[in-house]
């Protein structure tokens, strides 16, 4: 089986960490190809992994998707041995609801707290719709923590698509300083603590390229 999954900066493309962390997670073994955006030849290449021209995208074999989403689920296609989603039905409904509601919204949060792993800074005067799309993400994950403490560190006990939908949150709320209780807490440091995590920080932290729009003040 050949599979390749081409990503953006490791420092700025959220939606490459979501199949990048969930394919390391479990071991499922992919070559990588990195394709540094907005630059004069990014678009060519990344039209070369994906008619949408835009990264993540998985090609295994002959099987192509692109799409964070749309990989996540590709995968828990291929691979119905790990536990891609929750194995109860009533919580992968849930899973599937929140990832596909992180998928579909939070574009206050996006926005003005672009994804930049490399750096730290601190959060001043966030607007009322920021305040409210935090408030919802730390209320998913403190519901979700709640029903499912004793199986696991994850949203759902063990690691599963919905934690690699998360991911890229929990990296912003860490390096834009958010204040969260002590669940929440938790929550964000096992998925900081992920190995795969730290070697896609690792990796971020000597990549040569900045790109000015993801190092604004928030
Ligand atoms: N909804 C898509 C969004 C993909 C996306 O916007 N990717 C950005 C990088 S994070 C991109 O490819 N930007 C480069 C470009 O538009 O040229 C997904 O989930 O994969």
């Amino acid at each position: 089986m050949t599979t390749v999954l081409a990503i953006g900066n490791k420092a700025y493309s959220s939606w490459s960490l979501r199949p990048w962390l969930f394919m390391k997670v479990n071991g499922i073994a992919f070559e990588e190809v990195r394709i540094p955006l907005y630059l004069e030849s990014s678009k060519a290449r990344i039209f070369e992994h994906s008619p949408a021209g835009k990264v993540p995208a998985l090609t295994v074999d002959d099987i192509r998707v692109w799409d964070s989403l749309a990989i996540l689920e590709t995968l828990a296609d291929l691979h119905p041995r790990l536990a891609c989603w929750p194995r109860d039905r009533r919580a992968r409904a849930w899973a599937r609801s929140i990832s596909a509601e992180m998928h579909s919204g939070f574009r206050e949060l996006r926005t003005a707290l672009p994804f930049n792993c490399r750096r730290r800074i601190t959060l001043e005067l966030p607007s009322d719709t920021l305040n409210a799309e935090i408030d919802r993400v730390r209320s998913i994950w403190r519901d979700c923590r709640k029903s499912h403490r004793g199986a696991g560190p994850f949203l759902f006990g063990e690691f599963t698509i919905a934690d690699a939908m998360y991911a890229p949150v929990v990296s912003r709320f860490e390096t834009y300083g958010v204040t969260v209780a002590a669940t929440e807490r938790e929550y964000m440091d096992a998925i900081l603590a992920l190995p795969a995590m730290r070697q896609w920080v690792a990796e971020a932290n000597v990549e040569p390229e900045v790109i000015a729009h993801f190092e604004r003040g928030a």
